[in-house]
């Protein structure tokens, strides 16, 4: 690898965990929703020297010297994401999504205000007040569901807002398949005088492809990663809307200061530069037909399963993203598949189902999505093959169950993990996984 040879040469040791990790990455079928491959010239901005500069402030408003030519790549970063989400404000500073989500709180809320959001078990994310979050302790969070068919309840939505009158509500979450109701979520906040904020850090890619709903219209705040389906590198981005203007004209000198100095010191000018590229990227014509044929192809996923016999929450998906629920093989079924899949070449990850029988560490279901295998190239006919890989490799390991006792459970895993290595069915799936690899490329030219 030519572009590491000096690191091979000062640190062979990390030198060759990145090449085992990037070795990972072309031989195995990624699908983490929340994952994706960056471009090669965004990993050129990200290993470059802009690591070595301190920048507190915002440009023009530094507090330390010779930051003309950073002040020049945070402006375009900023310009190119008000363009793009269509914003008079943002922030491209937060070292990434959690940190963006504490900074909207700092910016609006006092701690014991009232908060709104999507509960974890249920697809929402940890910062929307789940209880071991900070956001749940130093915050009095309501938490609302989807209702039994899978899909946002948005009759409890506004029957708790109208309840409890929280200060701010989130929308957008990390598990939910289906689209966004940010219109819906718009009337009840304004009924309750709420702030509204969209996180759409899983969806910010498929907003400005135009297959998913933009929440600018509709909401005062808007935050996302930028690691996600934008494919940038990792960090994240806080935008105001001309709503949230409307509804307190300091909200975006708010925001800032959040930001900085309320919660972050420099800026990671190395990252934002990193945001820069993938923005401008994403504002090609091509990136609108990635996005398009990441909903494709989940749709033909998610088919696929079930055509296989399996289970989705809420029956498919609107988005990139697929959550199979598991409780037919047992209860906290998740990790079996994880591992095996795993064992298989396929990473998705173990994640709670909606009303899940059993705890977020031993969850009853598994997620996955296709923005990386789509930057990859694949299309619907490897979305089917790679459907009745994961089927047949769920069905392989379907009659494991997860003993109570904890002790047991130890030995138990022990003994799966031993036998998923040997098991006849998951080497030949991890041997057809090498091979659709191998016909879609990587980084061919790292
Ligand atoms: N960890 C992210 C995800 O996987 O969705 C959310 O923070």
């Amino acid at each position: 690898m030519e572009w590491m040879k000096t690191l091979k040469e000062v640190d062979p040791e990390i030198y060759e965990a990145i090449q085992n990790e990037l070795d990972r990455q072309r031989n195995g079928l990624e699908m983490i929703p929340s994952e994706n491959f960056t471009s090669p010239a965004v990993l050129q901005a990200m290993g470059s020297i802009l690591t070595n500069k301190y920048s507190e402030g915002y440009p023009g408003k530094r507090y330390y010297g010779g930051n003309q030519f950073i002040d020049v790549i945070e402006e375009l970063a900023i310009e190119r994401a008000k363009r793009l989400f269509g914003v008079p404000h943002a922030n491209v500073q937060p070292y990434s999504g959690s940190p963006a989500n504490f900074a909207v709180y700092f910016a609006i809320c006092k701690p014991g205000d009232v908060i709104m959001g999507q509960e974890l078990t249920h697809g929402g994310h940890l910062t929307h007040g789940w209880k071991s979050s900070i956001t749940g302790q130093y915050f009095k969070a309501v938490q609302y569901h989807v209702k039994p068919d899978g899909y946002l309840d948005l009759d409890e939505v506004r029957q708790l807002a109208l309840q409890y009158k929280p200060k701010l509500i989130w929308v957008g979450s990390t598990a939910y398949t289906r689209e966004f109701p940010f219109e819906e979520f718009s009337k009840i906040a304004d009924e309750v005088g709420a702030y509204l904020a969209a996180d759409i850090a899983h969806v910010a890619g498929l907003v400005i492809a135009g297959v998913h709903k933009n929440p600018a219209p509709y909401v005062h705040v808007i935050t996302t990663t930028t690691h996600k389906t934008l494919r940038g590198p990792r960090g994240a981005i806080i935008m105001v809307t001309q709503k949230g203007l409307d509804k307190d004209p300091e909200l975006a000198d708010k925001i800032d200061r959040a930001i900085f100095p309320g919660l972050q010191g420099g800026p990671h000018d190395h990252t934002t530069a990193g945001i820069a590229v993938a923005l401008n990227e994403a504002s090609k014509p091509e990136f609108k037909e990635y996005g398009k044929q990441i909903v494709k192809n989940a749709k033909a996923l998610a088919e696929e399963l079930i055509n296989n016999g399996l289970k989705l929450v809420s029956g498919g998906t609107d988005n990139h993203m697929i959550l199979i629920d598991l409780t037919s093989f047992g209860k906290g079924h998740g990790i079996f598949v994880q591992e095996a899949l795993d064992v298989a070449g396929i990473t998705v990850n173990k994640n709670t189902i909606p009303n899940d029988p059993s705890s977020p560490f031993y969850p009853s279901g598994v997620r996955l999505g296709t923005p990386a295998l789509t930057t990859r190239g694949m299309k619907e006919g490897e979305m089917k093959i790679i459907g009745k890989l994961i089927a047949q490799v769920i069905y392989a390991v379907k009659d494991y169950r997860l003993p109570e006792d904890k002790d047991e459970r130890v030995e138990y895993l022990k003994k799966f993990r031993e036998e998923i290595k040997n098991n006849e069915m998951i080497k030949i799936v991890r041997q057809q996984v090498s091979e659709l690899c191998n016909k879609f490329l990587l980084y061919p030219n790292l």
